[in-house]
């Protein structure tokens, strides 16, 4: 496979409704779309970084930075057997995993295309169908939060997620958990509380909750297996594990029974694949994380949920929660059952809707291989502004 050009577009979308989480409110999405032409095949990747370097250290402009002056002069033009090789391709470049997945993904994409198996089939996955949960952002009262829990339960979806920081947690669970006492729950607190906090986050365990995510430091496993050994709820991780090295530590240590595998946070496929093996090999249960994506990355969610250990719902839900328009075709739609059947079209399965990205961008660049040199050899890279 050859990378014949990288084009990179920043697209901005926004949310339907704005999203609180703990840290912060989100609503206008910037986001990077990447294109790898590879063997004349169009495949399409997301960066999930998020606007500011709230949930983890990317950010959409630390992405375009990195793939601009690094990954795109590391790849463009090199010739590849498989995606599973970007990972030697970019080796030299440490973190900036969302950035990294942006382009592997749609390597990915591309070389499903090529071989004409859908992207779920290349990774190894045999689910037909996944299962669906909600993330649903703070609210001002418990109130709110029920009429919104109630229509998304009527909608199908299997598992609720309530977003919580201090000051909005106890209550607003014990409300919920009062109106839905058999309803599937779980919180994500995106690293709000302390270990001092231990006593009060024990609290949430008389709610039967699924599991709580994230309760601490971003970057730190160690703590959450001090907090876990105090909890009966299962403990997850989100933000603390970016490769699979760092799931072998949790689940030694540990500090979660669960993992989230979100494909920007650890990397791309590659290494999602590998998280998730490694969480097969010792009965640590998995499900696929959102980032409030536009239809690409929902689109790579999708196709990486149906590998086997993803058995929990996860937070990969219809295109219309978050968009009045997706920028994919057919939109993701969820069953009345909470599921997505899984297409089985070559790639994604998805179209990018070409006329709707163009509207949307405010920003692209491209790369492309000198024709003239030879595969495998092109280090000489002709960036064009568009
Ligand atoms: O922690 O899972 C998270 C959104 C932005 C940043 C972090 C998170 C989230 C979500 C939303 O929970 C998931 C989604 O619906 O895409
Ligand atoms: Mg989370």
């Amino acid at each position: 496979m050859k990378i014949e050009a990288i084009i990179l577009r920043e697209i901005h979308m926004r949310l339907k409704s704005p999203f609180e989480t703990s840290f912060g409110v989100i609503q206008n999405r910037r986001i990077l779309l990447v294109e790898v032409i590879a063997d004349g095949a169009s495949g399409w990747g997301e960066v999930t970084a998020m606007e500011s370097p709230s949930y983890n250290s990317e950010t959409t402009d630390t992405a375009w930075h990195i793939i601009s002056d690094f990954i795109a002069p590391a790849i463009v033009g090199r010739t590849i057997a498989s995606a599973t090789e970007f990972a030697t391709l970019t080796q030299r470049i440490r973190g900036h995993e969302m950035a990294k997945a942006g382009v592997e993904n749609a390597i990915w994409d591309a070389e499903a295309q090529g071989k004409g198996l859908p992207l779920s089939k290349l990774l190894g996955g045999s689910l037909k169908e996944i299962v669906c949960g909600v993330s649903l952002g703070i609210r001002d009262s418990p109130a709110s939060l029920i009429a919104k829990v109630e229509q998304e339960l009527s909608d199908g979806y299997q598992r609720i997620k309530l977003k919580i920081k201090p000051g909005k947690d106890v209550d607003f669970v014990g409300a919920v958990r009062r109106s839905f006492p058999k309803a599937a729950l779980s919180v994500d607190a995106n690293s709000a509380y302390r270990l001092e906090d231990a006593m009060h986050l024990k609290r949430l365990d008389e709610f039967g909750l699924l599991m709580i995510e994230q309760p601490l430091y971003w970057d730190e496993i160690h703590a959450h297996a001090r907090l876990q050994a105090l909890l009966e709820t299962a403990l997850c991780l989100d933000e603390c594990i970016s490769n699979s090295r760092h799931a072998a530590a949790a689940i030694e240590l540990g500090a979660c029974r669960i993992i989230n595998i979100k494909l920007g946070r650890v990397g791309g496929h590659t290494s999602a694949r590998r998280v998730h093996d490694i969480c097969s090999t010792h009965g640590v249960p998995v499900w696929c994380g959102g980032m409030l994506e536009s239809g690409v990355g929902r689109a790579h969610n999708i196709a990486m949920s149906t590998l086997p250990g993803f058995t929990l719902p996860g937070d990969v839900s219809a295109s219309r929660r978050y968009w009045n328009e997706d920028i994919i075709e057919p939109e993701v739609e969820v069953t009345p059952r909470g599921t997505i059947q899984v297409r089985q079209t070559p790639g994604l399965g998805y179209k990018v809707r070409r006329d709707a990205v163009d509207r949307l961008t405010v920003r692209t660049y491209q790369w492309k291989a000198p024709h003239a040199l030879r595969a495998g050899k092109s280090r000489g890279v002709v960036s064009n502004h568009q």
